[in-house]
């Protein structure tokens, strides 16, 4: 799959308007391989299943990277300077996020900027952290950062873009390195770039990771389906299609598809599309990383690797990343 862009979204703030889901939708099924933008998991409902994967017990990479700044959100934030600027491109939740405000506190922390296409979602961290962090100058942008993100400071505070979670994982490697280029230019010259990365691993983890036994995991992937129901009257029949994730190691990512159970037609927005048994939807990459292949796809970004966190089992790495000239 090559989503064009990122999983969180394109058209900024309008992104949640029916006619880019639309036209994307026909134009995934409509290509061999069928493919869709991981993107559009993340209406309300999709978020609210990305959170419940973060809390599986075999979704090991946020409990990993929490415990990664936990233990060292001191150390952080030391390198940051005394004013900053935290923007966060696909905000979510803003669980990890919380530590480092917090660390930073009112006397080093001027702003907060979540960025994210699940608009309410957003609204309510937001709300959230405002009630939980009275002094933080909270500043939501609800759209899709691959397209939209906030202006350079311009009141002297140093910009740290923070990117956790592997979101990185979920953009092709050219698209990957064109987001990292323009977190640099954001971030500027003494600024950084806070990236989580999940790491390549036992790929037995990986695909338990990506089977939860609960099948929420399942019910994300089909998620894509009951928007297109709901927001294009597609007629796609959810038992029709399996969930089916595995790790892909000469390319080094977890893929996740749709599979369809049985030879069939569904209709989209009024254009039919037929499936084979056995063919599928890819619904997303999830590349993974050694420390090495990372660094060097920041360096093209024009990103120096200042210092690396990993977990004690090394699952996850948190890199501080500066801008090179
Ligand atoms: C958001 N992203 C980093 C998740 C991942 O692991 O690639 C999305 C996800 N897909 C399935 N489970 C979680």
């Amino acid at each position: 799959m090559t989503p064009p862009e990122g999983p969180h979204g394109s058209g900024g703030p309008g992104a949640h308007a029916v006619a880019p889901f639309r036209e994307d939708m026909l134009r995934g099924l409509a290509a061999t391989p069928k493919r869709l933008s991981p993107k559009y998991f993340y209406d309300q409902a999709g978020a609210l299943l990305f959170d419940a994967i973060c809390d599986l017990p075999e979704y090991y990479p946020t409990r990993a990277e929490l415990s990664i700044v936990e233990a060292h959100v001191h150390e952080l934030t030391a390198q940051l300077g005394d004013r900053v600027r935290v923007v966060e491109p696909g905000a979510g939740s803003g669980t990890k996020v919380r530590l480092l405000l917090k660390e930073l506190g009112p006397e080093r922390c001027t702003e907060y900027l979540p960025v994210d296409i699940a608009g309410e979602h957003l609204a309510e961290t937001a709300r959230q952290l405002r009630v939980e962090l009275p002094w933080l100058r909270v500043a939501p942008f609800a759209g899709d950062f691959t397209v939209h993100l906030p202006e350079a400071a311009t009141d002297g505070a140093r910009t740290l873009v923070y990117f956790p979670g592997s979101t990185l994982g979920n953009f092709e490697p050219a698209d990957a390195e064109r987001l990292l280029v323009r977190f640099g230019r954001l971030a500027g010259a003494d600024g950084a770039v806070l990236l989580g990365v999940d790491l390549k691993k036992d790929p037995r983890l990986l695909h338990a990771a990506y089977n939860d036994a609960q099948g929420v995991t399942a019910a994300f992937n089909r998620n894509v389906l009951v928007r297109m129901n709901r927001e294009l009257g597609a007629d796609f029949d959810l038992d029709a299609f399996a969930h089916y994730a595995f790790f892909e190691p000469r390319l080094g990512r977890v893929e996740m598809h749709l599979v369809s159970l049985r030879r069939q037609t569904v209709r989209v927005a009024g254009h039919p599309f037929d499936f084979e048994l056995g063919e599928s939807i890819h619904t997303e990459c999830s590349y993974k990383y050694d420390l090495r292949s990372i660094e060097r796809l920041a360096e093209s970004a024009k990103l120096a690797l200042s210092k690396a966190w990993l977990d004690e089992d090394h699952h996850f790495a948190v890199l501080l990343l500066r801008p090179t000239p």
